[in-house]
């Protein structure tokens, strides 16, 4: 195919959207980020950025100076259009693909005979199809004249700029032009491989991934109970099971949390509820431990009047600045509104949070009667069990050596 792109429209400029766009922008393509809030437009026209990667600042600012990233309010004509924008759930877990249509919608009467779109945003089975029928709506001829096809975003927040170029990325069109359209574009700047398939097997693929390590993590998590009851150390328990060479055991903890991997799930069994059983148990698992831990410390507390509970890490994984369904958070909400003790909160990648008074780590452990370890961040590692003899220590993570 000797399709040539040059200009790019990208729809929704958060954790997906910026790092593409300005990846492309210092490529050498035209492109226009597009989102619904200005404050985002005018700091991404500044060459500055709303949210926190590494590097990104660099790359937006590069591109931006460069002339070759605008933001703007509005979508423009464009050789190809890239939507990723967010896809949550509704009550009762019913996709939410309301921000996918609008987009889809926004850019129709920009599109034209020629141009490539891509829906990058992490899609229930048939959202793919759901794009092309809504630019037919608009006139559009998906069979022959516009090309429409899925590439689901897979990286790793924190890793964003080098799993954007680095990991092998799956292209499914609506049909076989499509496909290979987008997949030679995507060739332009990957150096993992690309894969090419349907447009329905890439959305199923990227759920399929996120539901491999939620299923993986809530066994995990279901050892930790057992263990519990039995007096097991899980940490220990898995490191040996792990040693056999086709065991390979993800890590307990507190919950899962994230904006991907406690959601994708869902979109699978929204769409096919008898046949995801054991998708939906991993689900009910990882979500009832929050409660757990809750419990845990409760049970430990009963022997103190008004013990110092000291919550180390809010964030739902290492090393990272990240709160969104975070079970570190909900859980020390909760050890609040119960009124089980004193809390006292310890974050180091945060500075201020409007909920709570944060202490520094060395306050946390003197202070604590219970030291309560939910994110296993990097300054945490250096806790002993030795010199913590005199503390109740519930550590979720398995990092107290
Ligand atoms: N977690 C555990 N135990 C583990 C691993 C993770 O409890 O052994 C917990 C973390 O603490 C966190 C949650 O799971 O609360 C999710 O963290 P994560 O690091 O596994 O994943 P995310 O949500 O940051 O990113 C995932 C990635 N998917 C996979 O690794 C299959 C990423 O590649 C996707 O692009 C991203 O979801 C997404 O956007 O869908």
């Amino acid at each position: 195919m000797d399709k040539e792109f040059k200009s790019v429209c990208v729809m929704g400029l958060g954790y997906i959207g910026l790092p593409t766009a300005s990846l492309l922008g210092t490529k050498g393509y035209q492109v226009t980020g597009v989102d619904v809030s200005p404050s985002v437009v005018e700091t991404i026209n500044q060459g500055k950025i709303h949210i926190v990667e590494p590097d990104l600042d660099l790359l937006v600012k590069s591109a931006v100076n460069a002339g070759n990233l605008k933001a703007s309010l509005e979508p423009c004509k464009a050789d190809m259009f890239i939507i990723a924008v967010p896809t949550p759930f509704k009550d009762g877990y019913v996709p939410d693909l309301s921000y996918v249509e609008q987009a889809t919608r926004t850019i129709a009467p920009f599109v034209e005979k020629g141009n490539l779109i891509i829906l990058e945003s992490t899609s229930p089975v048939g959202t793919t199809d759901l794009v092309a029928e809504i630019l037919q709506e608009h006139g559009h001829n998906t069979a022959e004249d516009v090309f429409v096809a899925h590439c689901p975003e897979r990286v790793l927040p924190g890793r964003i700029l080098i799993e954007l170029v680095q990991n092998d990325r799956i292209v499914g069109g609506i049909n076989e032009t499509s496909t290979k359209v987008a997949s030679d574009f995507y060739k332009e700047f990957v150096s993992g491989e690309v894969l090419e398939t349907s447009a329905k097997t890439a959305e199923l693929s990227k759920l399929t991934e996120n539901s491999f390590r939620d299923v993986n993590i809530a066994f995990a998590n279901e050892l930790s109970l057992i263990c519990d009851k039995e007096h097991i150390d899980v940490w220990e328990l898995i490191s040996l099971a792990n040693r056999h060479p086709r065991v390979n055991i993800l890590q307990p903890g507190p919950g899962v949390g994230g904006h991907c991997i406690a959601v994708d799930p869902w979109f699978i069994i929204h769409r096919n509820p008898e046949q995801s059983k054991l998708i939906r148990s991993a689900r009910e698992v990882n979500d009832a431990k929050p409660e757990w831990v809750v419990n845990k410390v409760k049970e430990k507390a009963e022997r103190f009047k008004q013990p110092v509970i000291a919550c180390l890490g809010l964030t739902f994984k290492a090393n990272v600045d990240d709160l969104r369904e975070s079970p570190a958070l909900a859980i020390t909400k909760q050890l609040i509104e119960e009124n089980i003790g004193e809390i006292i909160v310890c974050e180091p990648n945060i500075k201020t949070h409007k909920d709570f008074e944060l202490c520094s780590f060395d306050e946390a452990v003197d202070r604590a009667d219970i030291l309560l370890l939910l994110v296993d961040h990097k300054p945490f590692e250096s806790l002993s069990a030795a010199k913590l003899s005199e503390k109740i220590v519930i550590d979720t993570r398995g990092i107290v050596k």
